[in-house]
């Protein structure tokens, strides 16, 4: 990050009333909508209660520790406290995408997390989402977003993730398109503005996938941990729509079409 420059964080501010309601206004919507279509991001200071994030963060903590193999049956992560209305159902964040994505937006589950540990390095510099239609010179409204909400003040000292505000709307040259995660160069990033994302825990950010972003070196003691959950818009598929797309063809029918017609066909109910 450039120390001595100024660099505006888009931020929603949500009145008293909002906040005790946990209701955004029409009008609030509109704003962080149009936030997020013109920086890539909108961040929500302090939506969550304080206690419950550091109850959720220490719930986290005990999750990672137990490792991946560790659990049998139900992942954690489906089960209270992460399957809380608030995080997976947050009444700020949903009415934002739906607004940027259209009323059919969909996620899974379980949701991730990013956790930096201390004396962890710098990450390169990364989009989570390539561009929809990469071959074109242009950008396309937004059709990937994440929520985080970060389970710890975040500071320049325990890595505070960088974003490059605008970068969703950049196209890349296509070396770059086809690389994992469309790493971005780090001279090419130098020269456009960024910010580390300082914000209390408990915080909510609504973020265009396409945007350039990296983990910052977390020179803490404590592991700072963000929860991330991925949503999406819903094009074409629509197995729950009725007529045709219900129709189920015979396995003997299925079973005798070629391997590239089965994908082609591969959303198709068959015996
Ligand atoms: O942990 C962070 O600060 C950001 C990491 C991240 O978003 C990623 O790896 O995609």
């Amino acid at each position: 990050m450039n120390s001595g420059t100024t660099i505006n964080i888009p931020k929603l501010e949500i009145s008293p009333q909002e906040h005790a309601e946990n209701k955004p206004t029409q009008e609030s919507i509109a704003a962080a909508t149009r936030l997020l279509r013109e920086t890539g991001l909108v961040v929500i200071e302090s939506v969550l209660p304080r206690d419950w994030i550091a109850e959720i963060n220490s719930a986290m903590q005990a999750v990672l520790d137990m490792g991946e193999d560790a659990h049998h049956g139900t992942h954690p992560m489906l089960e209270m406290p992460f399957m809380d209305a608030r995080i997976i159902d947050n009444p700020f964040a949903i009415p934002i995408m739906k607004a940027a994505m259209g009323e059919k937006i969909f996620a899974y589950l379980p949701y991730g997390c990013n956790s930096t540990s201390p004396g962890s390095d710098i990450q390169w510099i990364h989009r989570d989402s390539g561009q929809l239609f990469p071959e074109l010179p242009f950008a396309l409204p937004v059709s990937t977003i994440v929520v985080n909400i970060p389970l710890v003040d975040f500071t320049v000292e325990n890595g505070a993730t960088e974003v490059w505000p605008g970068s969703h709307l950049i196209v890349d040259d296509e070396a770059v398109r086809n690389t994992p995660y469309n790493v971005c160069d780090e001279e090419r990033a130098a020269q456009l503005p960024s910010f580390q994302l300082i914000m209390p825990a408990g915080s909510v950010v609504v973020r265009d996938m396409r945007c350039w972003h990296r983990a910052m070196p977390n020179r803490t003691e404590i592991r700072r941990h963000m929860l991330a959950l991925v949503y999406f818009r819903r094009f074409h598929h629509s197995p729950d729509a009725p007529g045709i797309f219900n129709a189920q063809i015979s396995e003997d029918i299925w079973s005798n079409m070629s391997e590239a017609a089965q994908e082609v066909y591969r959303f198709q109910a068959h015996d």
